[in-house]
């Protein structure tokens, strides 16, 4: 296919997220070899980078009584409360390395306010906050998104609805994502994606 005006934006491939790290993805490396092979096709590549500060009130350590995976209200809604992960500046908040990222375009930092997760690579989960990829897309005249990385279910699955929702042709590759899989959200995650138009292809097809 051709790939005119298409990013690839590659969701937190970060040491935390692959096998070893604070919040491990099942086989979350093997997205590695499968985005460095399809990037150099791309006219654009931008990579996230999960970027909390110690503290974060998405830690369950932040939060007297509570263990990583339970859920807690914070004043924009439901949160899922996750370990320690992607600290700023600590190995686990950097990338794999593997990853080839000095093909990358732009790196952008999600996460970095302490009382608002951001799970999007465009809003934070107050669902308001913009991040800026929008208009920085949009300026440099991109109007397809294809999405690899981790977490499938989370930061990859809400990134492409909001997307699809900014009115990007989106898609997903899904042999260059893997997910956490917390009761049910992978399928939960393709339903919803599916839902607001988000395509999804696999790498050989690119
Ligand atoms: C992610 C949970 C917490 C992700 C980031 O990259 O999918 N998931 N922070
Ligand atoms: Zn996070």
């Amino acid at each position: 296919m051709t790939l005119e005006n298409a990013a690839l934006v590659v969701i937190d491939v970060q040491n935390d997220f692959c096998p070893g790290g604070a919040l491990e993805v099942p086989d979350g490396d093997a997205v590695v070899a499968v985005i460095n092979a399809i990037a150099p096709r791309f006219p654009a590549r931008i990579l996230t980078q999960d970027w909390h500060p110690p503290g974060h009130l998405s830690f369950a350590s932040s939060h007297e009584g509570k263990a990583p995976f339970e859920t807690t209200t914070l004043p924009y809604g439901e949160q899922v409360l996750w370990p320690d992960h992607c600290v700023q500046g600590t190995a686990g908040a950097a990338f794999h390395r593997d990853l080839e990222t000095d093909g990358a375009d732009l790196v952008l930092r999600k996460g970095f306010r302490r009382g608002i997760d951001s799970y999007s690579a465009f809003y934070e989960n107050d669902r308001d906050t913009p991040t800026g990829l929008v208009g920085y897309l949009r300026s440099r005249g991109i109007s397809r998104l294809f999405f690899a990385g981790l977490a499938t279910d989370f930061c990859v699955a809400w990134s492409a609805i909001d997307g699809a929702r900014e009115g990007f042709e989106t898609a997903v590759v899904e042999d260059a994502c893997r997910g956490i899989d917390l009761e049910g959200s992978l399928d939960a995650a393709w339903a919803q994606m599916a839902e607001a138009g988000v395509a999804r292809v696999r790498s050989p097809a690119l």
